[in-house]
């Protein structure tokens, strides 16, 4: 019966993901044609070929899924949702470049600097990322107040302070090889994944909470739930790299860690994660966090 009924509830989600995802592309998808309405379309080809039909959009989800939990409808989420997905969007295209990670592909097509050359490819990812700070200020329906300091946080968050500071200690992680994992990698491989990956992701489960003004325990539970969330995505994908062969990193979890004790980490920061949702959030409100939390652990591609 049990089983009977967590069967039924997954299904119920897993169309709850497609549905968000859906709604969420179609409302990027307009916001951004109104913001570059004035661009020749030989421009705007470059900007729509990046962000669309796009990939996962976990981190608009995860944003939606901790609205839900504390009564924030996704609808007052959009402007902060959107400007996470085009920053992030923007750090894949910068990414991909040749003094980067110098890749062909991205989500089963070419590049942008491979499709349109590296100097369009350098001005979409600036471009994308100047329109997330145009967007996020933009936020009509929180007090300018709460908008200010999301916005703050998240320029802290994507500089160097956070991601950018993450990329470099990521160019830089040639200094370690194989033979030599020490505890100073494994704090190093740390600090990398918090700043590289883990802080955006932890800054939409923490915008919820700010617009709902939440109290200070609860905003810290938020912000540890989502820095695990941010450190387990990032474990799972260099897991699946891993083993299918294209960790092309010079750090990862799998290399540093074995490919057991990987797996064995993933189950317990899911279970701590869970737990710490649990014991602080209402069971059935957060019931589609649970499941996102769950599908960000257990997935395999
Ligand atoms: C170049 C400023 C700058 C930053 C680069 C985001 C990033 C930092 C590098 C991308 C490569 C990478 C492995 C980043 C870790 C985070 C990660 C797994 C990104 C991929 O995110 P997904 O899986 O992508 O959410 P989709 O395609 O689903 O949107």
């Amino acid at each position: 019966m049990k089983i009977l009924q967590m069967t039924t509830k997954n299904c119920r989600f897993e169309k709850k993901v497609l549905e968000d995802t859906k709604w969420f592309s179609c409302k990027l998808k307009s916001l951004v044609s109104k913001y570059v309405n004035e661009l020749q379309p030989q421009y705007k080809k470059f900007i729509f070929y990046s962000l669309f039909p796009g990939g996962k959009r976990i981190r608009p989800l995860l944003m939606f899924a901790t609205g839900e939990m504390l009564g924030v409808n996704r609808n007052k989420l959009l402007y902060p949702a959107c400007s996470i997905e085009l920053i992030h969007n923007y750090s894949l295209i910068h990414d991909d470049l040749p003094s980067m990670d110098n890749d062909d592909y991205r989500r089963g097509k070419l590049t942008v600097h491979k499709k349109f050359g590296e100097a369009n490819a350098i001005l979409t990812g600036d471009g994308l990322l100047s329109l997330a700070f145009e967007v996020i200020s933009d936020w009509g329906n929180v007090s300018s107040k709460t908008c200010l300091k999301i916005t703050n946080l998240l320029a802290n968050y994507i500089g160097f302070n956070g991601l950018i500071k993450g990329q470099l200690m990521d160019l830089d992680s040639k200094i370690f090889t194989e033979k030599e994992i020490s505890k100073n990698t494994e704090r190093y491989l740390n600090e990398l994944v918090v700043n590289k990956t883990a802080k955006l992701i932890q800054l939409c489960i923490v915008i919820p909470g700010l617009v709902k003004m939440v109290d200070k325990k609860k905003l810290h539970m938020l912000n540890t739930i989502g820095i695990n969330i941010g450190i387990l995505f990032q474990i799972t994908d260099d897991l699946i790299d891993y083993v299918s062969g294209q960790d092309k990193t010079n750090l990862s979890y799998p290399k540093v860690y074995g490919v057991q004790s990987v797996s064995e980490l993933i189950k317990t920061l899911k279970v701590e994660t869970i737990n710490i949702l649990r014991q602080n959030f209402d069971d059935v409100k957060s019931d589609y966090l649970h499941f996102l939390i769950q599908k960000i652990a257990d997935r395999t591609q």
